[in-house]
Parts: C-alpha cells; sequence; structure tokens
C-alpha cells in the first residue's frame, strides 16, 4: 500500500491543478462529512454552527486542506512531516482514527464532483492511497 513514484507524481499533478481550489473542497468535504455521518459532529459540539457551508465549517475546511498541503509538499516523508499533527490529533483532540478514513472518503467524493476531467481512475488510485497514508502517519502517536 506504499505510494509508487507513479503515484506520488499523480498526487502532485493533480494537487497542482486543484490546489487554488483547497479551501472550497475542504469546506465542501466537511460539510458532508457532518450530515452523512453525523457521528463525526462530536468533535465539534463547541462550534456555534455545524449546518454545510457554515462560517466554523468554511474555516477549519480551509486548515484541513492545509494539512493536506503540507502532506503533498511532505509526501516523501509523512511520519515526520505530520508528527506535530498527529500528536494533536492523538493527545489533544483524541479523533478516533476511524475518522480520518470517513474525511478521506469525503474528500475523494468532492474531487470528483468538482474536478470530473482529471478525476480519472488512475488519479482517484493515486489519491486514496496518498489520503490513506496521510490517515496512517496521523494515526502514527497514537499508541
Ligand atoms: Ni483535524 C484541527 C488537519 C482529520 C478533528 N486538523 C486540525 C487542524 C489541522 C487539521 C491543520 C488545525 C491545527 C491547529 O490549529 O494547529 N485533520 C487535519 C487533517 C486531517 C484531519 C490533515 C485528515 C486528512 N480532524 C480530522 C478528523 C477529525 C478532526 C477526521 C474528526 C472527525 N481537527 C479536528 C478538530 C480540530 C482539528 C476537532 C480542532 C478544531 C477546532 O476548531 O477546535
Amino acid at each position: 500500500m506504499s505510494l509508487s513514484a507513479k503515484d506520488k507524481a499523480a498526487v502532485k499533478a493533480f494537487w497542482a491543478k486543484v490546489s487554488s481550489k483547497a479551501g472550497e473542497i475542504g469546506s465542501d468535504a466537511l460539510s458532508r462529512m457532518l450530515v452523512v455521518y453525523p457521528q463525526t459532529k462530536t468533535y465539534f459540539s463547541h462550534w456555534k454552527d455545524l449546518s454545510p457551508g457554515s462560517e466554523p465549517v468554511k474555516k477549519h475546511g480551509k486548515s484541513v486542506m492545509g494539512g493536506v498541503a503540507e502532506a503533498v509538499a511532505k509526501i516523501d516523508d509523512l511520519n515526520a512531516g505530520l508528527l506535530n499533527l498527529s500528536e494533536l490529533h492523538a493527545f489533544t483532540l483524541r479523533v478516533d482514527p476511524a475518522n480520518f478514513k470517513i474525511l478521506n472518503h469525503n474528500i475523494l467524493v468532492v474531487m470528483a464532483i468538482m474536478f470530473p476531467g482529471d478525476f480519472t481512475a488512475e488519479v482517484h488510485v493515486a489519491m486514496d492511497k496518498f489520503l490513506a497514508a496521510v490517515a496512517r502517519a496521523l494515526s502514527e502517536k497514537y499508541r
């Protein structure tokens, strides 16, 4: 399941095309996650408004995709590159790692909707493997 050189190249090329829309991707993915998998709402109960496209959803969507951008930049060493974020999610936020898969799924759905032409099967598999590797790196500090 590790990323091949071809996967990495596909991730970087796709990201270069879509990164200017990262905020929108994050906001839409988070909006869907909270609606379709309402158990994920527990982590955000301190927000005023968890409805799709609300201000906190938009703001946090942007922040999550900032983390994804960092992961693309550090694709060759995700464990080191995402160490701080892993510690934050494990020790401070205590997010159950099962939720990383749920968010990843929603990110893929939104990318497929927003970029139907660029989201080929080759890009799909590369992004799926990449996001799974990000989830593994984020889970690194849990035990
Ligand atoms: Ni996550 C905060 C990145 C998945 C719950 N998260 C962040 C921040 C980044 C981030 C960046 C802001 C850090 C800071 O303020 O220093 N999160 C990521 C990435 C992924 C991810 C890259 C996966 C791709 N986070 C998840 C998931 C959940 C989650 C799946 C729960 C369902 N994250 C949180 C919560 C916060 C958070 C909760 C704090 C938000 C707040 O506003 O209080």
